[in-house]
């Protein structure tokens, strides 16, 4: 696969400053599909000055000029989708239809909907006797996972570009060939040099010195709440601001008014979705203890189903854990209807479908993020206990509720802690803020919520107005 030996810095390909490299593979037949360079502070340096240097006139464009970079930048991914996808199924090992209508669908959605917003955002308001501008903040690093390889990048990069920022972007070492044609992709949208940068390399090297440069204003993190944890104290020496979107153990509220076939279907098919490895999957199926036994045969029919149309997860490392907690689970006594932690196929690094019944909500498959393709479903007595169990996590990232009608489950849904909720199903909506409550992180994507975590205000007083 087509790979730059390069970092993309100030509008060009340049090389890197030290010989090492991050060797790409593809999950599901573990073959080397590229090679990019591991950069070091040196590289991040480089990149941090473009980004400042370019922030003044970036700045100082208007806002149409700005959607019209993040239209056209949604113009070549839409130009581009097909050689995204492939390659996003290169590195995460994808199924190429998921990466085609989510993978790359989502993140076209995202740029097209920061465009927009770009154009209509009212940057100046008067209040009594001020005018409050917001601002953009400056140069935002943002550092980004592998799990949705593309999305993650858009949803800072677009609302750092609409809001007048500039980026140095370090994606994941599992998936960085994606990004290195979304910065062609930027490259071009004829967005200026030095606007967007990147800098491919490992976390505790290049990730670490991007977080720490005194040249960055705004970091924005997505990733595991332990690296979260170390960029926020880092941060917060710094006096830096940061945005956080970590882990999540999200609850699948099942009430008894439910349409139980419906829920328990939709339920499975999100938590095997892209293999289990997205942040806000529904990994814990709460069911009524009175429809418990129906909603387990559902639950292992359909994840029976699934069989060997799952992808693999990212790499041996995430494979080994995952399997790690299959193991735990049924040590502790979790009784499993579906799966386990046999590997399915010689090659790759396959995880079966896996459910589990007999979930107590203390166990450690019910309380920590397992990022793979296992469900636990779990029993409740009665509403304030599923909302007891729901809300009994560090987490808060998502969640579902389902029930005979909206109104009933968005009634429930108010008391979760939680940043996000699907009602009876619900539908991505690009507009709409994304985050956590407490562990699940700082801050909110997507949207106009998004879009004000890149800017600051300023008020201007005057005596009459
Ligand atoms: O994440 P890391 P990993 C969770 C999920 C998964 C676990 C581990 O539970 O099993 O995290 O995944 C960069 N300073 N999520 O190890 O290490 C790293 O290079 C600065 C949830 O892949 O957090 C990558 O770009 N940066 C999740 C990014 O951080 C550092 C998505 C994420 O990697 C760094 C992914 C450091 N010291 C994993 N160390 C979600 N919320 O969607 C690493 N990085």
């Amino acid at each position: 696969m087509k790979a730059h030996d390069g970092m993309y810095i100030d509008g060009a390909w340049r090389p890197a400053a030290g010989p090492d490299v991050i060797v790409v593979v593809n999950p599901l037949d573990e073959q080397v599909v590229g090679q990019v360079p591991a950069g070091t502070a040196d590289d991040v340096d480089a990149a941090v000055r473009a980004a400042r240097a370019a922030f003044p006139s970036w700045a100082a464009t208007s806002p149409a000029e700005r959607a019209a970079r993040l239209r056209a930048l949604r113009d070549v991914l839409v130009a581009r989708k097909d050689e995204i996808a492939e390659t996003v199924t290169a590195e995460l090992g994808a199924p190429l239809p998921f990466s085609q209508s989510v993978h790359v669908g989502m993140p076209i959605l995202v740029a097209g909907s920061y465009a927009e917003l770009a154009a209509t955002h009212v940057f100046e308001e008067r209040i009594g006797n001020s005018v409050v501008h917001q601002e953009p903040i400056g140069v935002v690093g943002a550092i980004t996972p592998w799990n949705y390889p593309l999305h993650q990048i858009v949803a800072k990069v677009a609302p750092a570009l609409a809001a007048g920022c500039t980026v140095v972007l370090k994606p994941a070492e599992d998936t960085p060939l994606t990004a290195q044609i979304f910065a062609e992709a930027v490259h071009e949208a004829g967005v200026p040099a030095g606007v967007f940068n990147l800098v491919t390399g490992r976390g505790p090297v290049a990730g670490q010195a991007l977080a720490a440069h005194e040249g960055v204003d705004l970091v924005s993190f997505t990733g595991s709440t332990a690296v979260g944890r170390q960029i926020g104290a880092t941060a917060g020496a710094a006096v830096k601001k940061v945005a956080l979107e970590l882990g999540g153990k999200s609850a699948n509220v099942i009430l008894p008014s439910a349409d139980l076939a419906r829920a328990v279907n939709v339920g499975v098919a999100n938590v095997m979705s892209n293999s289990g490895q997205t942040c806000s999957a529904w990994t814990r199926m709460l069911v009524h203890r009175e429809q418990y036994e129906e909603a387990l045969e559902l639950a292992a029919a359909a994840a029976a189903k699934y069989g060997d149309r799952i992808g693999p997860v990212v790499n041996a490392r995430q494979q080994e854990r995952v399997r790690s907690y299959i193991h735990k689970g049924i040590e502790e006594g979790a009784r499993l209807i579906a799966g386990g932690p046999g590997s399915p196929r010689e090659r790759g690094f396959f995880v079966r479908p896996t459910v589990f019944a007999d979930v107590a909500p203390e166990m450690t498959i019910a309380q920590e993020e397992i990022f793979g393709p296992v469900l636990c479903v779990l029993r409740y007595e009665d509403e304030e206990d599923a909302l007891r169990i729901a809300n009994g996590t560090v987490y808060g990232l998502a969640g579902a509720v389902w029930a005979g009608d909206d109104a009933e489950a968005a009634a429930f849904a108010r008391r979760l802690e939680t940043g996000q909720v699907d009602i009876n199903g619900g539908r991505f909506n690009p507009l709409a803020p994304f985050g956590g409550y407490k562990q699940s992180g700082v801050g909110r994507e997507l949207g106009a919520h998004g879009l004000a975590e890149y800017l600051q205000t300023k008020s201007l007083q005057f005596q009459e107005r």
